[in-house]
Order: C-alpha cells, then structure tokens, then sequence
C-alpha cells in the first residue's frame, strides 16, 4: 500500500479512499432497502496539486491523460463525470495536476470506481476549499458515478466516504440513514477471495436488474401499492401482487425482501455474536443472489459451494453487483491458513490459478493524509 506514497511525496494534498467490503445486504440499495457494508484498509490514494495545465495521471496503468482524452482510458470517465457534476452545480474548477494509485484491486467487486470517484470529490472539495458537508459530497459522488451510466445505488459511496474503524455500517437506503454496527468477531475473520473475473458493472447485467426493478415500482408506485420504493413491501404482501407483476419480477422482489430480513437478522446475530446464524444468513443471501436474482457465476458458486461443505468456514456468499469479483467468507482464525490452502486448491483445480485473498480490516473512510 505504502509503495504508492513516494510517487506521492511532492503532491501538496494526498487523500486515502479505501474500497468497500458488504457483509449483507446485496442489490437492496437501489431499492430503499437495507445493507451492511464496510470501509477496507486496501485503498487508492491520490495526490492533487495545482498547475498550469489540468492533467491526470494513473499509476496502476501508467497512464497520464489530459481533459481531452480523458474519456479514452477505462478510469477517465469516472473523473470526467464528477468533474462535469461539479460544475454543474456551480463550483469553479482551476486547473490542477492529479496522480492517483493503490493497493485496491480493481474489477474486484470492491468498489474500485467508487474509491475513485469519491476521493477525488473529497480532494477536490478539501484542495480548493468549497465546504461541501459530508452528506452532500456522499450525494455528488453517488450522482456523478451514475453519470458514467450505472443505474447504482448509494451503498458504496456512504461507506467510502463514512467508514468508521472496526465498524460496518447499517444503511437505511430508504433515508440513506446510517448507524455503525461493531463488525469485529472474537476468534472469526471476514475473508475475501478474488475470484479473478473482472467486470465493470456497466458491461454487465447490473442495469437489466435495476431497470426491471424500477419498472416494478413504476407499476406499484402507479397502483398506490407503494408511495416510494419496494422495501415498503413485505414478503406477506407477495400474493397480491402476483396479479400485477410478471412472473419475474415477483422473483426478484422476493429475493429483495428476503434480503432485507435477512440484513435485519444479521445486524441482531452481530450484537449477539451468533456466529452460526451469520453463518447461515450469508449462505441464504448468496442462495437468493445466485437462483432468485440470478446475479452470481460459476467462479463463484465454486468458492461458496466449496466453504458450505467444510466446517472450517461458518458462512460465505459472492459480495458486490454480482457476475465476477469476489466472495466474502466468515473463517474461524486458527484454522485459516488449512482452509485458505484448500479452497485455492480446489479453486485452482477449476480455473488454473489459485486466487488472489485478504483478511479484511476494517478502516475508516476517506481521509486527507496528507
Ligand atoms: C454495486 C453497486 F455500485 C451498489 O450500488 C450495489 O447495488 C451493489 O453493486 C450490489 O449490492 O457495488
């Protein structure tokens, strides 16, 4: 992680914005429902310092861009559209010079767009002093993301920018109301394992289940059914909307409410320690998003279907929009190192490689370091 720093060193403002794991709670955000995500200690880091002339340089992909091509990089748009979101609320942007790395995987499941999109709107609100609150900033970065064309929800970018350490936080995606959950468990590990499929969540089916989601809401908000989002719903209420929504979208809404229970539960087992009902819950949140929602893939089904015949490991389930990316996995610590080594072996057996994985540590969320 540090390795970025000296590339860093010159630069009059550095910022950490870390990447995001979810402990449950998956696909509900766009619907007003319930999540549980975390700040990670993998993060980006990016430097700002003013100059002549504007200009951008990634070092992952050693690649330095000027506004005009900006667009031609797979980072630049995310950039452009906070920047483009940025003045179309008013702020005046002089020209700077921003250089940017990190230890966060990207096309990992991890939020790695998010991490960009928010430190970049917390450095420039802090390098050119416009006094953006937290909250707003929280808006503008969910707002210009969705300007690259992800129809996404609030999720990652209230954890990025609120993270609190050793804390997940439970978010009310209706209110965007959020209070933090102490997410460190005795004797256990969050595990995560890189499935290495890597996706962008534009090129995936991610809109498709956005879209149909609205769709559904358009038709109930029109009924009077709901006055503002579907997790007003509960799963009693199923029966009498078979007759006004398809036979699909009746699935994924139960998928959606079963979801939205089952984040309440864990939040409950977190405060009990009930580390077999945390278990059992991520195992059922990843039921739901593989055969309801239909957003996993065999990658990750291997790794989840591997932790749920092995003792070793109390729960699993693939985390993020889905489609690739990685998997999350409660362990018990003394036998981490046993399961690690076999379930990369049976992973590799499958796919010819054994695959990237980190403990997660809970961090806060962006900061100026710098
Ligand atoms: C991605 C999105 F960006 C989030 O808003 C959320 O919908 C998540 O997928 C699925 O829970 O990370």
């Amino acid at each position: 992680m540090d390795s970025y720093l000296p590339s860093l060193a010159d630069y009059e403002l550095v910022v950490r914005s870390p990447g995001r794991i979810n402990l449950i709670g998956e696909h509900t955000d766009y619907n007003g429902g319930f999540c549980l995500p975390a700040a990670i200690q993998q993060s980006l880091y990016i430097g700002l310092n003013t100059s002549s002339k504007t200009q951008f340089n990634s070092l992952n992909y050693n690649e330095l861009r000027s506004i005009d091509n900006l667009n031609q990089c797979s980072w630049g748009p995310f950039l452009l559209h906070c920047l483009e979101f940025m003045r179309s609320k008013g702020f005046e942007i002089p020209p700077f010079n921003l250089r940017f790395g990190g230890d966060l995987p990207i096309g990992a499941g991890l939020s790695s767009s998010s991490a960009l999109c928010c430190g970049f709107l917390f450095a420039l609100n802090d390098f050119f002093q416009y006094n953006i609150t937290l909250e707003d900033l929280t808006k503008f970065a969910v707002y210009a993301e969705q300007g690259t064309g992800v129809i996404g929800g609030m999720m990652d970018q209230i954890s990025i920018l609120n993270g609190i350490k050793d804390h997940a936080l439970f978010i009310d995606c209706s209110t965007w109301n959020f209070k933090p959950v102490a997410a460190h468990l005795k004797n256990y590990c969050w595990l995560v394992i890189d499935t290495g499929i890597k996706h962008h969540l534009i090129d995936t089916d991610y809109n498709q289940r956005s879209r149909t989601c609205s769709v559904m809401k358009s038709k109930l908000l029109a009924k009077n059914i709901i006055s503002n989002h579907l997790s007003e719903l509960q799963l009693e209420d199923i029966p009498s909307l078979i007759p006004e929504l398809t036979e699909l979208e009746i699935q994924y809404l139960e998928y959606v409410l079963e979801e939205n229970n089952r984040v309440q539960q864990f939040v409950t087992s977190m405060n009990e320690a009930d580390v077999r009902r945390l278990g059992t819950l991520l195992f059922e949140s990843h039921q739901g998003l593989r055969f309801k929602y239909k957003v996993s893939c065999k990658e990750l089904d291997l790794l989840v279907d591997f932790a749920m015949k092995d003792d070793r490991c109390f729960g699993a389930r693939m985390m993020g929009g889905g489609f690739g990316g990685s998997t999350l996995h409660l362990v018990n610590q003394h036998n981490l190192s046993s399961y690690l080594e076999d379930i990369s072996q049976h992973y590799k057996s499958f796919s010819g490689f054994v695959p990237n994985y980190f403990v997660a540590t809970i961090e806060n969320g962006v900061q100026r370091i710098q």
